[in-house]
């Protein structure tokens, strides 16, 4: 099983990476921030919650995205590997993680960490919030909100997988393809070997 983190923040080219990644490597995508809109497209009582949070540009509460995750890995027993895309984004969810994956005797075999600057990343924001219809998407300040709560509480989960050295920087400025190939130059002799 190969199992791989996508890294950044907000904005950075996770969930359009994702995309490309599942379809070239056959991994199951789980995202947390997908997940988490599902919730709320179907108006459970959990979705209601995460949505007045998420709008605040904030993190959802550890338990509820670990239980999440959690269940999507149980009801997957036959994937080849997971992509996790947004998740985890506190030291606490990378312990969990590691926990779950331990119980399948598997771990994570890379996480690749997208660098885009701020300006970067606040001008796509903005440009997503003019068509897609994300709530936190379409302010500025909540925008700014998410990138400062990714700098105060996601930025050093990087830290917690240097020390077992699975971090690998990626350039996340410039094409899609471009992006796209340098996060497979880093896959294929990981995933082959
Ligand atoms: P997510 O759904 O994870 O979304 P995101 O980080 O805001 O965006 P992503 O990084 O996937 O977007 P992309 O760059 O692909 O999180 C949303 C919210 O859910 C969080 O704020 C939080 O509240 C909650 N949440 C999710 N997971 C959680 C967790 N584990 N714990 C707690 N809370 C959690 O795309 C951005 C735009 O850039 C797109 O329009 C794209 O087209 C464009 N783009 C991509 N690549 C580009 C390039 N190379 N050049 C130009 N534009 C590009």
């Amino acid at each position: 099983m190969f199992n791989l983190i996508l890294f950044g923040p907000p904005g950075s080219g996770k969930g359009t990476q994702s995309e490309k990644l599942i379809a070239r490597y056959g991994l199951k995508h789980l995202s947390t921030g997908d997940l988490l809109r599902g919730e709320i497209s179907q108006q459970t009582a959990l979705g209601m919650e995460a949505k007045k949070i998420m709008d605040k540009g904030q993190l959802v509460p550890d338990e509820v995205v670990i239980g999440m995750i959690s269940s999507a890995l149980d009801n997957n027993p036959q994937a080849k590997g997971f992509l996790f895309d947004g998740f985890p984004r506190t030291d606490k969810q990378a312990e969990a993680l590691d926990k779950l994956l331990d119980l399948k005797k598997n771990g994570i075999a890379v996480m690749l960490a997208l660098e885009v600057s701020e300006e970067e990343l606040v001008k796509r924001l903005v440009k997503r919030g003019e068509t897609s219809g994300r709530s936190d998407d379409n302010n500025e300040a909540v925008i700014r909100a998410r990138i400062a709560e990714y700098n105060s509480k996601t930025a050093a989960v990087a830290d917690y997988y240097k020390r077992f050295d699975k971090v690998v920087l990626v350039k996340g400025e410039g094409g899609v393809e471009n992006i796209f190939d340098r996060l497979c130059n880093e896959i294929e002799p990981r995933i082959n070997g």
